[in-house]
């Protein structure tokens, strides 16, 4: 899907994984709205909990807990109700299934919208077969005056939030599955490469581009090789690429290729480059199965030096000549920043003398091709 969030590529190295958000989180009052009562049986233990009087913030209620199994049904009944007056609200409750330490939209296994008193609201749900073995977190969440879809982070005046222990069993043991940050990337050791895997389970969002969960190779080029083609076409699941270096720059991105419906697929130039990430992650929250594919293309190969798109000088003072029409040429800032665009259809040559000194990307307008452009002054 064509709508990148540029931005979100300084978040590179921010925090890989976060903890339940707690703080600042939920009533400010302990009068009128309250959850009444939790109640859930699960493969084994059940919690059978009953509020009132109110809680200021969250309610860590983590040593109740159930062990649920991966594919099971269950049924849980939430009581929103009240510890004071009679108040019009909504209820929301979630379990953190992927473990990522966010209460996600689509990890929402009910809602309500009443007024109390209310009646039990029953929430059947089925515990997805991919889930991941192990503890994770189930939030229950009131808000008197509140709207729908709940934010599970939110504060607010009235109303209750509470935190109970799940813990998987029967489910995926993901220990031993590498890739899943920066730390512990898949080792591409020879080219052309290709690798199939599933980033629905077991992989988690480091906050790279999008929320999706993104999963790691790292490749170092070999001097004989002046480009890389990587690939995610035929993946089930709309995808988002990046390339980028141990320094966090980023070196080629790409969200829908050519001929690849909403799936990407880039090239990149090797020459002078060290290690990179080449990072796969769905769009918005999308995931599935993907193939990468990996291709070089080795020096002193003439038809494929011809064939590729390159800029030059590189650096420049001024302006770039293209080997090539690429389209409407994208010009970005590193930081995502569109600047604008140029139609090499009618010019091979870009005059970047209105830009101040530094690096900028040059992007194909099918979005395949980015070539890092430095201006010198
Ligand atoms: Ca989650
Ligand atoms: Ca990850
Ligand atoms: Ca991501
Ligand atoms: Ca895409």
């Amino acid at each position: 899907m064509m709508k990148l969030i540029l931005g979100a590529f300084l978040c590179f190295f921010s925090v890989a994984y976060s903890q339940y958000c707690t703080l600042n989180v939920g009533p400010t009052s302990t009068a009128d709205s309250n959850v009444e009562l939790v109640q859930i049986s699960g493969a084994s233990g059940n919690i059978n909990y009953t509020g009132c009087p109110g809680v200021i913030g969250v309610q860590d209620l983590s040593t109740l807990s159930v062990a649920l199994n991966a594919g099971g049904a269950y049924l849980l009944n939430v009581k929103f109700g009240t510890c004071g007056g009679n108040y019009a609200g909504v209820g929301e409750v979630w379990i953190d299934f992927d473990q990522n330490g966010n209460f996600d939209p689509y990890e929402s296994i009910g809602t309500w919208t009443g007024t109390p008193p209310a009646s039990i609201t029953p929430m059947n749900f089925v515990v997805p077969a991919n889930a991941q073995n192990g503890s994770t977190r189930m939030r229950v969440m009131q808000r008197e005056a509140g709207t729908l879809p709940l934010n599970p982070c939110g504060t607010y005046s009235w109303g209750s939030v509470m935190d109970f222990g799940i813990t998987i069993g029967n489910g995926i043991d993901c220990t031993g599955y590498i890739g899943d940050d920066q730390n512990d990337p898949i080792l591409v050791n020879s080219m052309p490469y290709s690798d199939s895997r599933d980033n629905s389970y077991c992989y988690s969002n480091n906050n790279y581009v999008y929320p999706s969960p993104d999963i790691y190779y790292k490749f170092d080029p070999n001097p004989l090789m002046h480009s890389v083609h990587a690939s995610l076409c035929g993946a089930s699941f709309d995808t988002f690429m990046s390339v980028v270096d141990m320094n966090g720059n980023v070196i080629a991105f790409n969200d829908d290729a050519t001929n690849c419906g909403s799936q990407s697929a880039l090239t990149f130039e090797t020459t002078g480059l060290g290690s990179v990430y080449i990072i796969v992650e769905g769009w918005g929250i999308e995931m599935g199965n993907y193939t990468l594919t990996l291709d070089a293309d080795y020096v002193g190969v003439e038809e494929n030096d011809w064939t590729r798109f390159r800029v030059y000088p590189n650096p420049t003072n001024g302006a770039i000549s293209l080997n090539k029409a690429i389209g409407m040429a994208r010009l970005y800032q590193l930081n995502g920043i569109f600047l604008g665009s140029f139609n090499t259809n009618q010019s091979l040559v870009i005059d970047l003398t209105p830009y101040q000194a530094g690096s900028y990307f040059l992007q194909s307008e099918d979005g395949t091709v980015t070539e890092k452009i430095n201006l010198v002054k």
